[in-house]
């Protein structure tokens, strides 16, 4: 039988257990990415494990999410960042170098390597062929001094590509499509594996907007072929030496098959509060639009900017828009600058803002009251934009850019002719805004500089031998990690001190959640479908790690989120009978007996309700290192035991 390329990869890279779906195994991993609201933790966590250099060929810092500088905390973040990086061997990309993912696209990605990043969206190398995988920053800190990233054996789902995208249909509209056929748990367990002939009508950039937004379908990771398309990307970035021709064996056996004809595709979006919640813009048309915002990891690209000045040149963006523009990279930035184009969308009156995350994360341009605003972002959870009101949809450069013209909701297929984009024969390179690590030998001398803003991080605790607690807090399907540690400008800065954040924790659901955890001295919480998806934030383990929150139990869990809660200590358990999450109410009183003792060895505990009598069965699905994991109070724990 013959492998996918995922299965490839992983296969090149497996240091423990077998190639077994469904069963945990441990990958080297080449390269690591931080970025800078997740990057503080993971680099106090890499210095606690008291590693002096990365083991890693290559690891890199970015500083892209908190760049909104309202009160010193994101500028001293910063400085730690610089410093701990150049002591420790580590690229640092500046501010004002650009998004970490589009970064790392055009100057590191490598086909056929790993890569794991403090960012969910780190699967947007699998545009290049390279796996990408998001984790939590500890993970991150473990595979820099050398240590294995552990998964589950994923299944393979193939997304089989066929004709070529209609004019003024995109990438985004691709990966929407896809959404709408998987939704957002349908990823979860699998790496997704796009082929077919459509594949090669993708350049790298496009491919890596479908890659991107697979994290949205709660993927592993996502990835393409490396192919000629690849090498001509590799080329204009003065990196052909890096390229690796990577396909799947004809006999690759996948999970799942489906056929994406890219000729019948039209524009889409993706409706409020979900990326999975996809309607056709046609049936969209017409509605009042307050804001469109273009960038994000996803929609960044100079493909993407190009087609966008295109569109607005020579027009002016209607008068009831607010039209933000945010390039994904210097290089983007700098090419957008040199070709003139960048003057169209600034006469056209878009708002240019710096390359970095941005509205995205909620750092500014939050919509107005009720206000509808049209993103080419990837995510639109509830409350994340910065507004709780707000309507975000998520659409393509092409759908935003005739909206912000029209002032409504506009399908770019009715407009005429489309812009037809050619990119440049070689695109800008100037790695300025890289620096290098000190060299080891003069290492010792760089001074780590910490600002008043970083606190302790929460240290786990081994559990009992019962469980003894209550239910503080129980909530419904797919919360994401936005609900559970909501980000924005005004708690990002927040990110290396867990005592305020804990302030704003699950405040999205219930605003009274931080008080009566702490009056109650924590407890555990109650999930359904799906919990904790979305980013690869462990401050959503972190934080309710502080207000004592010692298991979660829910119908599922989302890939990244079950991980950070192991890696703190925090026990997750799933109910066998779905139908049991109706037994339990907030407030109820409840047990484990043999708690300790289920999580050393038992597949299973019972869960009594002490208010009404009622039980439920509990499945304790781990592997034997994450129940070492637990029972030493968290990975930090477990790895320095291990020393
Ligand atoms: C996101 O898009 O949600 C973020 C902000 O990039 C997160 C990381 C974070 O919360 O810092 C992610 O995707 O992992
Ligand atoms: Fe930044 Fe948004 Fe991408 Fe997250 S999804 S990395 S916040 S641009």
């Amino acid at each position: 039988m013959g492998y996918s390329i995922a299965q490839k990869i992983i296969k090149s890279h497996l240091v423990e257990g077998e190639m077994i779906k469904g069963s945990e195994i441990g990958l080297r991993i080449d390269q690591t990415l931080t970025q800078d609201a997740t990057g503080t933790m993971a680099y106090l966590q890499f210095e606690a494990m008291g590693t002096e250099r990365v083991k890693t060929e290559l690891s890199v810092a970015y500083i892209d999410h908190n760049t909104l500088q309202a009160g010193f905390e994101n500028a001293d973040d910063h400085r730690y960042i610089q410093t701990v990086t150049k002591r420790h061997g580590i690229r640092f990309s500046r501010p004002g170098n650009g998004i970490c993912h589009q970064v790392h696209l055009e100057r590191f990605g490598v086909p056929g390597k790993t890569l794991i990043g403090s960012d969910s969206h780190t699967p947007t190398a699998g545009g290049i062929g390279m796996l990408g995988m998001g984790a939590g920053g500890l993970d991150v800190a473990v595979a820099m001094g050398g240590g294995a990233y552990y998964i589950t054996m994923p299944k393979i789902i193939h997304i089989n590509l066929i004709g070529s995208l209609p004019d003024y249909v995109g990438a985004k509209d691709v990966i929407l499509k896809v959404l709408s056929l998987l939704g957002v748990k349908g990823g979860v367990g699998a790496i997704v594996e796009y082929g077919g002939e459509g594949v090669k009508t993708l350049s790298v950039p496009q491919r890596a907007t479908i890659t991107n937004m697979g994290a949205e379908l709660g993927a592993t990771s996502s990835i393409f072929p490396s192919d000629e398309a690849t090498r001509e990307f590799l080329r204009k970035e003065g990196r052909e030496a890096d390229f690796l021709p990577l396909s799947a064996d004809p006999d690759a056996v996948y999970d799942a098959v489906y056929t994406v004809n890219l000729s019948e595709l039209a524009p889409l979006a993706a409706c409020p509060h979900s990326p999975d919640n996809v309607k056709a813009v046609s049936e969209l048309s017409g509605m009042k639009i307050n804001q469109v915002c273009i960038g994000s990891c996803t929609n960044s690209s100079l493909l993407d900017m190009l087609t966008v000045a295109r569109m607005l040149k020579g027009k002016t963006v209607h008068p009831d828009v607010s039209l933000s523009i945010s390039p994904g990279s210097k290089q983007v930035y700098t090419m957008l600058a040199e070709c003139g184009a960048l003057a169209d969308l600034i006469a056209a009156g878009a708002r240019i803002l710096e390359c970095a995350c941005g509205p995205c994360i909620g750092m500014g341009f939050s919509p107005q009251s009720k206000g509808v605003s049209l993103r080419t972002f990837n995510r639109n959870f509830l409350a994340r934009s910065g507004t709780a009101d707000a309507e975000v949809y998520l659409v393509s450069p092409e759908t935003a850019a005739a909206s912000a013209l029209t002032g409504v909701f506009t399908d770019p297929t009715t407009l005429g002719e489309a812009p037809k984009i050619t990119l440049p024969d070689t695109f800008t390179v100037c790695d300025n805004l890289i620096e290098l690590p000190a060299p080891a030998c003069e290492a010792e001398a760089v001074t780590v500089e910490r600002g008043p803003n970083i606190k302790p991080i929460p240290k786990g605790k081994a559990p009992n031998e019962n469980l003894v607690s209550s239910l503080i807090l129980k909530v419904g399907d797919n919360i994401t990690t936005d609900h559970i540690m909501p980000a924005g400008a005004k708690i990002l800065p927040y990110r290396s001190n867990v005592p305020k954040l804990s302030e704003f924790c699950f405040t999205v659901c219930d605003k009274d959640f931080p008080e009566r955890a702490k009056r109650l001295g924590g407890g555990v919480i109650l999930g359904g479908a799906n919990y904790g998806q979305g980013s690869s934030r462990e401050h959503a383990a972190l934080v309710p790690l502080y207000l004592g929150v010692r298991a979660v139990i829910a119908k599922s869990f989302a890939r990244i989120h079950v991980a950070n809660l192991i890696n703190f200590g925090i026990v997750p358990m799933t109910l066998k009978n779905e139908a049991d999450y109706d037994k339990f109410s907030e407030g109820d009183e409840i047990l484990i007996e043999g708690f300790a003792e289920a999580i050393k060895s038992g597949e299973s505990a019972t869960l009594k309700n002490k208010t009404t009598g009622e039980c439920a069965e509990l499945v304790l699905a781990f592997s034997a290192r994450q129940r070492k994991i637990l029972l030493a109070g968290g990975l930090l724990a477990y790895t320095k035991s291990l020393s």
